[in-house]
């Protein structure tokens, strides 16, 4: 009975589908957002694909969801991003001349009001947008 539980449990876990994104309009830094999404839903917007961020660009109900994503810089590889969460970034959209960690302190990723990506400093109040897993 334990195991049929336990199994049970598992199959449920692993049945998830990414695919709801909600935009708080409340401008916050990447941290204070991040706690925010993390507490309120899942996490800061994770974009794999094409189709992710499409829903993404509709979340807001606006023309441009202009805020926060997920996306991080590796500080300990600058090369690399990551997302809150959810491992290496293996989709992006940057846009033109972008990531170009301007002034050396832009460590993390906005949309802009053009729907491409931005590499910005954590510390500049944004909007920003949530993944909310749903089951
Ligand atoms: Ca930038």
């Amino acid at each position: 009975m334990a195991r049929a539980v336990v199994t049970l449990i598992l199959c449920v876990a692993f049945d998830v589908t990414i695919g709801k994104y909600v935009f708080i309009t409340q401008q916050k830094t990447w941290s204070e957002a991040q706690t925010y999404c993390r507490t309120s839903y899942t996490d800061l917007a994770y974009v794999k694909n094409e189709i992710d961020f499409g829903l993404l660009l509709t979340s807001s109900g606006q023309n441009s969801p202009k805020g926060w994503i997920g996306l991080y810089r590796d500080p300990y590889n600058p090369s690399i991003w990551r997302w809150s969460g959810a491992g290496l970034m293996t989709y992006s959209f940057w846009g033109s001349g972008q990531p170009n960690n301007y002034d050396g302190r832009q460590n993390r990723v906005c949309v802009q009001d053009d729907k491409t990506w931005n590499d910005q400093s954590e510390d500049l109040h944004f909007h920003s947008i949530a993944s909310k897993i749903l089951w």
